[in-house]
């Protein structure tokens, strides 16, 4: 039982996130079952990790001291055995986000990189389309996963009409969402978090392609039912309903709806 055993345990989730997304992340994180905490100063961010049941690195506002801060709490999550996620927010837009990204790769030891298909793409020094934060909409490359799993030797999650997730070996493809999810800024920032929580507890690697790919599927299934409920409404109605079918979708309708191959 998945999602009542990430309820169950409610899981603190240390988020270093951007100034965007911020809100939207906590009440996330809330309606899925787990709480929140955001924690920046560099003089905090060790104890707040070492103590939290998942980190979430997001870089989509950075700034040099919160990079400082972004290793000083992956390195205190990583002596605590705390899974870390890293959102290279925008990496390839600039050389600071993209060096940052690699420099934070380089430090900590990632449990899960997840970002689109441009981002990914940048990281792995691949041809580059992203535009400011967003990706390229371009077709989606197969084996970016995999190749990126390999590449920085932990999980790879590419984002986008499908979802891939890769441990450098093996790969699965996640075909739950809704075109709407692309509406609502933070809905990638968000994932982010709510993979954070659904791996936490678990520092076996080996449990960790099914868990992602669960929490991508349970994901993807609140925006598809949170789109037909509001479809005559638009995108303002649509974000509050996403929130209110994070909490409300249960095991039964997870396995139901999702779609993982
Ligand atoms: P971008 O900046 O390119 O939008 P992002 O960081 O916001 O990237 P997304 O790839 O948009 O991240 O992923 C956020 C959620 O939206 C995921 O659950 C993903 O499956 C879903 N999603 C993205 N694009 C589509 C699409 N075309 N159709 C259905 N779901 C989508
Ligand atoms: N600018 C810097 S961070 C950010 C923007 C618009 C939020 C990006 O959120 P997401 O989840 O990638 O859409
Ligand atoms: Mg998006
Ligand atoms: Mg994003």
């Amino acid at each position: 039982m998945f999602l009542q055993e990430v309820r169950e345990s409610n899981p603190l989730i240390h988020c270093i996130t951007n100034v965007v997304v911020t809100n939207f992340t906590a009440n996330g994180l809330l309606a899925l079952g787990a709480s929140p905490v955001m924690a920046y100063s560099p003089e905090e961010v060790a104890d707040m990790a070492k103590v939290a049941d998942g980190l979430l690195l997001n870089i989509g506002t950075l700034n040099q001291e919160q990079v400082d801060s972004m290793i000083i709490a992956g390195k205190a999550a990583n002596d605590a055995g705390v899974p870390v996620v890293l959102d290279p927010v925008g990496a390839g837009a600039t050389p600071f986000r993209t060096n940052s990204c690699l420099k934070i790769l380089h430090e900590v030891n990632i449990s899960v990189l997840r970002g689109n298909q441009g981002e990914i793409a940048a990281l792995i020094g691949r041809d580059v389309s992203v535009k400011g934060v967003d990706g390229s909409g371009r077709s989606q490359d197969e084996r970016l996963a995999i190749l990126a799993a390999k590449h920085f030797d932990c999980h790879v999650v590419v984002t986008g009409a499908v979802d891939y997730v890769s441990d450098g070996f093996e790969q699965l493809k996640i075909r739950n969402g809704h075109l709407w999810l692309t509406k609502v800024v933070g809905t990638g920032c968000l994932l982010g978090a709510v993979i954070t929580a659904c791996i936490s507890g678990s520092v076996v690697k080996r449990d960790y392609m099914g868990k992602i790919s669960e929490a991508l599927s349970y994901y993807g299934i609140a925006g598809e039912r949170a789109y037909e409920l509001t479809r005559d409404l638009g995108i303002g109605s649509f974000q509050y309903e996403f929130l209110n079918q994070l909490q409300l979708i249960d095991d039964e309708i997870l396995k139901k709806k999702q779609i993982i191959k």
